[in-house]
């Protein structure tokens, strides 16, 4: 009987020292779900998201909708929070329309971390303000991309001329970032470019295309365009092809995919700004991890630039950054 009440001791014991061990061993789900699913920065961040996931025995599941829009993206983290994952990754593609879908997220005890994009003013775990519960935005730091995008804009076209951005819609944390970045070191540095006004595509490239055409009919001494994002400059670029002005209108692209980074070498586009997005999603990953497994973790997690030329692009640790299709 003493032997095995001292049995059943040593059961619990073990049990007691296993259960941590158990704890660790808990296959955790992330969600993450991108601005939308066909967009190569998007796909390379969910590289980076698998690469971590991979490393740390984490299952992703990465769901999206094809278009980078609130109405089509609210239903999928609907069907996300309905799984129940462990954490969720999300690039809200609003600064106030995901902030109540979001919330849902939260209040049903499911961490919220944003990559690329933040809801709110992107400052998170402040005790203000109504958008303040995700626990981390890890990104580019997108003012600094616009400002950086303007310095080689202004310097393609040797410091004077008429130029526009091409963007997305207003309300996209990213976006609005960089063009107002862009705008601002035009202003403080660049005196003699003028800024021309903002053309919205929706993130169609075709309506890029056909309002850098509309803008050089209304403005022939057009000199430069900066696309905010992927296919803003594929549009504006493709637009500057048609109207047979390659090399005369200088294009500053945002993003690095191979349809914008081959045109670096035609003299299509100048320069493009590769964001880190597999970066993003390895530290998306991470931080939902060492969250999940009682670490704290940053609010804010910065990721950084490379910018892309003619005279770099051979350069195998520059070619590293040109995305995945
Ligand atoms: O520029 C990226 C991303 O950072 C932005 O938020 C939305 O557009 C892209 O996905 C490129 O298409």
């Amino acid at each position: 009987k003493t032997f095995k009440t001292a049995l059943a001791a040593l059961a619990l014991g073990a049990a007691a020292i296993a259960s941590p061990v158990a704890a660790q061993d808990e296959q955790y789900t992330i969600a993450l779900i991108p601005g939308l699913t066909t967009d190569a920065f998007y796909i390379t961040m969910r590289r980076g998201a698998e690469a971590a996931a991979e490393a740390l025995g984490v299952e992703l599941v990465f769901q999206g909708a094809p278009e980078f829009n609130p109405v089509t993206q609210v239903p999928v983290l609907d069907a996300i929070i309905a799984r129940q994952p462990d954490a969720i990754l999300i690039a809200p593609t609003d600064t106030t329309q995901l902030i109540e879908p979001l919330r849902r997220a939260d209040e049903a005890g499911i961490p919220v971390i944003t990559v690329d994009t933040f809801i709110g003013t992107g400052q998170y775990q402040t005790g203000s303000g109504d958008a303040d519960f995700p626990l981390s935005y890890i990104a580019s730091d997108n003012v600094l991309g616009g400002r950086m995008a303007a310095r080689a804009l202004a310097e393609a076209i040797g410091g004077e001329g008429k130029v526009y951005v091409s963007n997305v819609n207003p309300g996209i944390s990213t976006t609005d970032q960089r063009e107002e970045g862009f705008k601002l070191e035009m202003e403080e540095n660049f005196p003699n470019v003028e800024v021309l006004e903002t053309q919205f595509n929706e993130n169609d490239a075709n309506n890029a295309a056909s309002q850098l055409q509309a803008v050089f009919a209304r403005n022939s001494d057009l000199a430069g365009v900066f696309g905010a994002n992927l296919f803003s400059a594929l549009g504006a670029a493709n637009g500057v092809q048609q109207a047979g002005q390659t090399g005369n209108i200088k294009v500053v692209a945002f993003d690095a995919p191979t349809s914008i980074v081959d045109n670096l070498e035609t003299g299509l586009v100048d320069v493009a700004i590769a964001q880190h997005p597999a970066e993003i999603g390895y530290y998306g990953v991470v931080s939902a991890y060492a969250h999940l497994t009682g670490q704290s973790i940053p609010t804010l997690i910065g990721t950084g630039f490379t910018v892309i030329t003619a005279d770099n692009v051979g350069d195998p640790e520059i070619a590293r950054f040109i995305y995945s299709d």
